[in-house]
């Protein structure tokens, strides 16, 4: 099957730089994504961008090169609810990645229990308007109800001006919720202001909600750093992850988003996304719960 990229799509980094950060034993890169090939695992008819193909083999030289030790590999919409890229990269990993699937309310318990098996451990519902059609509440909490009883939790990927309209539908899931991207905060708006307080205000009632603390290059007004190793590379963002790690130290995870889908402006270096690590989790305390025992405990344990 021939799949175009959509026009102006920016390809991952080629050959990305060795991190000046060495990260602590045993980390994990716990949001990244496969894409295709196209040609064995084609993209969803439902698909709003045709990505270049991002295979497992590239993700796991990327994990290797970076220095990290496990993947949670999340399903894109770009593959809509046909997790077999996601299974084949579980299934040949051996053992050193998990899975974040997308499934319909049709999927058989089954399915589910092949997906389990091969390592997945949450589902994901997406409510960003440029990736997905919307899917009504009722549908999603069914899933919920359905896949809780495997333990697993389910990771949600918003903007943070939808926050208040998906609040309650968010505290009412019976599950551990995941947010992707610290909810999209606007870093062009303040850290300390109403906007991500509400975010905060989220995390603090609500201990079953966790964040990842991703994209600063995909977030960031400022922009990525103009020198290799610069300290302000992405230097708005610092300040909303920073706040995370310092109050939820136990409910934060790091991912390097690869292959970076719909980036529009500019494409990261690998290398220096992790060199912004300690930027927003500056001890060594911080950062073994960010990147080793915070993962370890939500998609290892079982
Ligand atoms: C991300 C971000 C994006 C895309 C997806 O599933 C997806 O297509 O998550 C985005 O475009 O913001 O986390 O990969």
């Amino acid at each position: 099957m021939n799949f175009e990229m959509t026009p102006g799509w920016l390809p991952f980094h080629p050959n990305p730089s060795p991190p000046r950060f060495r990260l602590p034993a045993g980390s994990v890169d716990a949001h990244c994504h496969v894409f295709g090939p196209g040609n064995i695992f084609p993209y969803a008819a439902t698909r709003k961008y045709t990505p270049c193909d991002a295979s497992r083999q590239q993700l796991f030289a990327l994990r290797d090169r970076l220095g990290f030790e496990r993947n949670v590999i999340v399903q894109a919409t770009c593959h809509g609810t046909d997790n077999s890229a996601l299974m084949d990269a579980l299934r040949h990993s051996e053992g050193r990645a998990r899975g974040v699937a997308s499934v319909s309310r049709s999927v058989s318990d089954r399915e589910l229990l092949a997906m389990h098996e091969a390592g997945v451990r949450a589902t994901r519902f997406n409510f960003v308007r440029r990736l997905v059609d919307f899917t009504p509440k009722d549908e999603l909490m069914e899933i919920a109800a359905r896949i809780a009883p495997l333990g697993w939790h389910v990771v949600v990927y918003f903007e943070a001006i939808d926050l208040p309209e998906l609040w309650d539908f968010f505290t009412g899931l019976p599950t551990v919720v995941v947010v992707d991207h610290m909810g999209r905060p606007d870093v062009g708006k303040p850290a300390d202001g109403p906007e991500f307080d509400l975010f905060m205000r989220l995390m603090r009632e609500h201990p079953n909600v966790w964040s990842k603390v991703s994209c600063p290059e995909r977030l960031s007004v400022s922009g990525p750093p103009a020198l290799a190793g610069e300290q302000r590379a992405y230097r708005d963002v610092v300040p909303f992850a920073q706040r995370l790690v310092s109050e939820f130290p136990d409910r934060v995870l790091w991912g390097t988003d690869w292959p970076h889908p719909n980036l529009k402006d500019h494409m990261p270096d690998d290398g220096l996304l992790v060199d912004f690590i300690p930027h927003i989790a500056p001890t060594a305390d911080a950062q073994q719960q960010l990147l080793v025992e915070n993962p370890m405990q939500l998609y290892w344990q079982a």
